[in-house]
């Protein structure tokens, strides 16, 4: 198809690695692509806090219990700015939400899993927000302004995050032989849907061209989820963990290691809902969503009123 005078000015701007901003003009399918990354992305962050909010009541010392809940308040803020991102884009939050509450949205399948225990918070910080830097740190040079900026101050705080689930993995695997266990039994759970997030096959990304051409996305899924094997390997081994795939091996020739793929109809399960928790996610969600009606509906006459104090 042959571009547009305005398509082809608009992708010369991005290959000279220049930002867009919001009021620039932009191909349509640009606009709606960013609208979905991003906002699929805030209503991860927004479902992720669940996961972990579920042991902030039972972290197991008072230090720990600040730590994680600083850890889910980023996550709520990350949201926001995400949200914020996305409404620069001509959709709002209201709308953003009730695409995620009706299932148009999605939001990442990691969240999709339960935690069990303890363990279990410590492979979301390590593997997960691990998963979720290796994708996040390149979108801090992706080529929509808002989007870039918000990746930049979220990624600062995301790698605290990472820490802080290392931190707990050491301590669980260094502790008695039932706490070993225990975060053996965590990184068998979590392993191949950490992989999962970085999306499916390149062979089966169907977005993954165009958005590499927009400069929206930096690097393949497959790209990503290499350098996240390569990286989170030596720091099992240091931790004494073993990695739930017996084909893992180092590759002398690619300078990589060969790794099984996940199973992707599990994937694809829970995409279309069937996963353990999506049922109990989006009904938290809703329930939040309805709760604070009252306060919304409160805002709203409150503006009204000044707005018609102002005029009067
Ligand atoms: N889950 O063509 P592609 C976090 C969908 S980190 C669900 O390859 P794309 C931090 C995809 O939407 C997690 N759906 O798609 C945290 C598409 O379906 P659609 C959030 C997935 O967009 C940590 C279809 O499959 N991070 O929250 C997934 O080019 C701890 C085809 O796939 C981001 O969102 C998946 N894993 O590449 C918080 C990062 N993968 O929309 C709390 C930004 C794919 O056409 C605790 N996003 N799909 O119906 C991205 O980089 C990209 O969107 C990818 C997917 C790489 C996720």
């Amino acid at each position: 198809e042959e571009m547009t005078e305005e398509e082809r000015h608009f992708q010369d701007r991005v290959d000279a690695d220049e930002k867009i901003e919001p009021k620039d003009w932009m191909p349509e399918g640009y606009r709606k692509t960013l609208i979905r990354q991003i906002a699929q992305h805030a209503h991860s962050e927004v479902v992720g806090q669940l996961p972990e909010g579920n042991w902030i009541t039972r972290a197991p010392t008072l230090e720990r219990k600040a730590i994680l809940l600083a850890k889910v308040q980023d996550e709520a803020g990350h949201g926001l700015y995400l949200y914020c991102a996305a409404e620069t884009l001509g959709i709002s939050r209201d709308e953003l939400t009730e695409k995620l509450l009706d299932g148009s949205m999605k939001y990442s399948s990691i969240f999709n899993y339960p935690t069990l225990n303890w363990a279990d918070i410590g492979a979301v910080g390590w593997l997960v927000d691990g998963a979720a830097i290796m994708n996040q740190v390149p979108l801090q040079r992706t080529s929509y302004g808002p989007y870039s900026r918000a990746m930049i101050r979220i990624c600062k705080e995301e790698s605290f995050h990472q820490r802080q689930g290392y931190d707990i993995m050491m301590k669980m695997a260094k502790g008695t032989p039932e706490q070993k266990r225990m975060a053996q039994d965590a990184m068998n759970r979590f392993w191949y849907p950490a992989l999962m997030m970085f999306g499916p096959s390149d062979k089966d990304s169907v977005h993954s061209a165009q958005s590499m051409a927009w400069k929206i996305k930096i690097n393949t899924n497959d790209e990503l989820r290499q350098k996240f094997v390569d990286q989170t390997v030596p720091q099992a081994e240091y931790l004494g963990l073993t990695i739930p795939d017996p084909d893992l091996k180092w590759n002398e020739e690619t300078g990589h290691y060969d790794f099984s793929e996940p199973d992707w109809s599990e994937f694809y399960e829970v995409l279309k809902g069937n996963g353990p928790c999506n049922t109990e996610r989006l009904e938290a969600r809703r329930k939040a969503w309805d709760d604070g009606a009252w306060v919304r509906d409160g805002l709203m006459a409150h503006a009204e009123k000044r707005a018609a104090r102002r005029t009067a």
